[in-house]
């Protein structure tokens, strides 16, 4: 039930953050595609905990196993099975709050639901979860790359209240990947430092944004009208933990805008702007896909607050345990693998219905100049 997404490539995870073992199927990968164990890593770092003293200081090896589906290096076409053993839990972290449903946690709702619970950890509602869908998207970034030169990549757009500031630095994607927070401007990166270990002293949490670009998606990507390209990216990052609101282009801000300014207006050299985020009716347009994910403020926090137990009784709940003060730190890698599924699944459904239709003129380039903010 569930824990299953995607249509024609379909991923399955499995597992509990406290269990032996988390994983997933990836079923519908086309047949010949080199893959191997050593893919993994960069990805599975980029996201594992431990990485800065501004995560969790959780430490797993995070070592993928390929289980089936490659043979000599190169997928069949049939269902790949993936494993990461876990190696770091410490279950006594939450022999105090076993009985106790934490404010904001889905510690309560499960227990409504199911009436049974894997309480360590978080169980199956811990972001552990969201390793396997990075290990199941190095797969899709390798495919997307390759048949169509399709690359996807993230930052953080937010961190609380703090934006990125252009008055201190340039925006550079090279930037991204040499700092803890996936952040764009160099310059920042010491304010930041500086905003976490603060936040970290206080032991509360803060909430953050993700922005996340799919270059060289060719018009005609997503199904009208209950398959849309911009629905399923929506429903996928609303599967994240902790994920509150999902922005398409310009999303909520397009609110306030008039039509003459939100319209991407066409010339023969390209798109005059990219409101939309590179989707409209739901198909891809050939602009950038551009989707921006908010991030609630993480609710384990060792500040004690109202909760209740199993038994309805009122409690104060204090957490201990290693916490991410901010889930949205190691977010960007989670962002950009649901989109990488998203992109894949779709490219596969376009190409089973549609593959015959060749392609059509005239193809307008993606915008000559980009004023979506980001
Ligand atoms: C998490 C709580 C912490 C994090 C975990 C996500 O787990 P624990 O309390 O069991 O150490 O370390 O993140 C990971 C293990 C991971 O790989 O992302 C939570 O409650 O979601």
């Amino acid at each position: 039930m569930s824990n299953t997404f995607g249509h024609l490539l379909r991923v399955t995870t499995f597992g509990e953050s406290h269990g032996p073992a988390i994983g997933c199927v990836v079923d519908g990968c086309p047949p010949g595609l080199a893959i191997c164990e050593a893919d993994f890593a960069q990805d599975i770092e980029r996201r594992a905990t431990g990485r800065s003293r501004h995560t969790s200081q959780r430490h797993e090896t995070d070592a993928v196993e390929i289980l089936s589906g490659v043979y000599e290096g190169r997928t069949t076409g049939t269902p790949i099975a993936l494993l990461i053993r876990n190696t770091d839990a410490r279950s006594k972290d939450y022999s105090s709050i076993a009985e106790q449903f934490r404010p904001a946690h889905a510690d309560y709702t499960y227990w409504q639901k199911y009436g049974h619970r894997d309480p360590r950890g978080g169980g199956r509602s811990s972001a552990r979860e969201t390793t396997m869908r990075v290990a199941a998207a190095v797969i899709a970034k390798k495919w997307l790359a390759e048949r169509h030169g399709v690359t996807v990549r993230g930052h953080l757009s937010q961190l609380g209240d703090v934006l990125p500031d252009k008055a201190l630095g340039t925006f550079d994607w090279n930037s991204v990947e040499d700092n803890p927070f996936f952040w764009p401007i160099a310059e920042q990166v010491p304010a930041l430092e500086s905003y976490m270990d603060a936040l970290r002293k206080s032991g509360d949490s803060v909430g953050a944004r993700v922005t996340v670009v799919a270059d060289g998606v060719p018009p005609g990507w997503g199904e009208p009208i209950y398959g849309k390209l911009d629905g399923d990216l929506a429903a996928a990052m609303m599967s994240i933990n902790a994920v509150k609101g999902v922005e398409i282009g310009d999303g909520f801000a397009a609110v306030a805008q008039k039509g003459s300014h939100h319209r991407d207006e066409m010339t023969r050299e390209g798109f005059l702007s990219n409101h939309a985020g590179g989707i409209l009716g739901g198909i891809s347009s050939g602009q950038q896909v551009v989707c921006s994910v908010a991030f609630k403020p993480t609710s384990s926090l060792r500040l004690p607050g109202h909760g209740m137990n199993v038994l309805g009784e009122e409690v104060e709940v204090i957490t201990t345990g290693r916490h991410d003060p901010c889930v949205g730190i190691r977010a960007t890698p989670i962002c950009e693998a649901m989109m990488a599924l998203v992109l894949m699944d779709q490219a596969l459904r376009h190409r089973a219905q549609c593959g015959d239709v060749g392609d059509v003129s005239p193809r307008i380039p993606g915008a000559i100049k980009t004023d979506t903010k980001r």
